[in-house]
C-alpha cells in the first residue's frame, strides 16, 4: 500500500458525528495501552497522526482516519482501563457498540491483543462478539519486539487457543517499534478495502 495521503476525518462519540458511509472502514480494537494508535501511525509512516501515550487511556473518542481518499482506519478507545468510574466505562460501551453493531462500511475489526500475555476476559469477550457479529478473523499481537523468536511461536499459538480463532483467521506478529509485520497487515487490509485503494 502506498499511502499518499493520511488524515484525521472525524472524531465522535456519538452517530451524528460519524463521516458518511461512503467508503469502507476497518477498524482497530483493543484493550487500553495494547497499541492500537501506534500501530495506526506505524501502518500510514506517520510519527504522530494518531496521539500515543505512555498511560492507558489515551484515545477517548471514535477516531477516523481517511487514506488516500479510499477507505479508513478507524482507531477505537481502548478497553479495561481500570481508572475509568464505572458510568464511564458504561458510556464507553454505548459508544463502541453503537459504532460496531451499525455501521454497514465497516468490513472488519482488526483486534490487537499484547504478544507477552495471555489474552484477558475482555480480550476474549471483545473477539466473541466479534465473531457474532462476522466481524472477526484478523488479530495483531503487538509489541513483538519484547519477546524471542521461540517464545514468539508459543505466544501466537496461546493467543489462538484463548481467542478460540478458526484456523482460517489471521494473526500478525507486529512490532510498532521496530517496524515489522505491518506489510503483511497491510496485504490483509488491501483485500479487505479493496484492492484499488
Ligand atoms: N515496545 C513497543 N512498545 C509499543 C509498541 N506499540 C506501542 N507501544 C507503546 O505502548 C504504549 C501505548 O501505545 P498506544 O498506541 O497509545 O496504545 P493504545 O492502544 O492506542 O492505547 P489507548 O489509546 O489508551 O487505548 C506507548 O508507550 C507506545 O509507545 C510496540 O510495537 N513495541
Ligand atoms: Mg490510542
Amino acid at each position: 500500500m502506498i499511502v499518499k495521503k493520511a488524515e484525521l476525518a472525524a472524531v465522535a462519540v456519538k452517530k451524528e458525528q460519524y463521516p458518511p458511509e461512503d467508503m469502507p472502514e476497518v477498524a482497530f480494537a483493543g484493550r487500553s495501552n495494547v497499541g492500537k494508535s501506534s500501530l495506526l501511525n506505524t501502518l500510514v509512516n506517520r510519527r504522530n497522526l494518531a496521539r500515543v501515550s505512555g498511560s492507558p487511556g489515551k484515545t477517548r473518542t471514535i477516531n477516523f482516519f481517511q487514506i488516500n481518499d479510499a477507505f479508513r482506519i478507524v482507531d477505537l478507545p481502548g478497553y479495561g482501563y481500570a481508572k475509568l468510574s464505572k458510568s464511564a466505562t458504561e458510556h464507553w460501551g454505548d459508544m463502541i457498540e453503537g459504532y460496531l453493531a451499525n455501521r454497514n462500511c465497516l468490513r472488519c475489526v482488526v483486534q490487537l491483543v499484547d504478544i507477552r500475555h495471555q489474552p484477558s476476559a475482555q480480550d476474549v469477550q471483545m473477539y466473541r462478539w466479534l465473531q457474532h457479529y462476522g466481524l472477526d478473523g484478523v488479530a495483531v499481537a503487538t509489541k513483538a519486539d519484547k519477546i524471542s523468536r521461540n517464545q514468539m511461536n508459543r505466544q501466537l499459538g496461546e493467543i489462538r487457543k484463548a481467542l478460540c480463532m478458526a484456523k482460517e483467521d489471521i494473526l500478525l506478529p507486529i512490532s510498532s517499534l521496530k517496524k515489522t509485520g505491518y506489510a503483511e497487515l497491510w496485504a490483509v487490509l488491501e483485500q479487505l478495502v479493496g484492492e484499488d485503494a
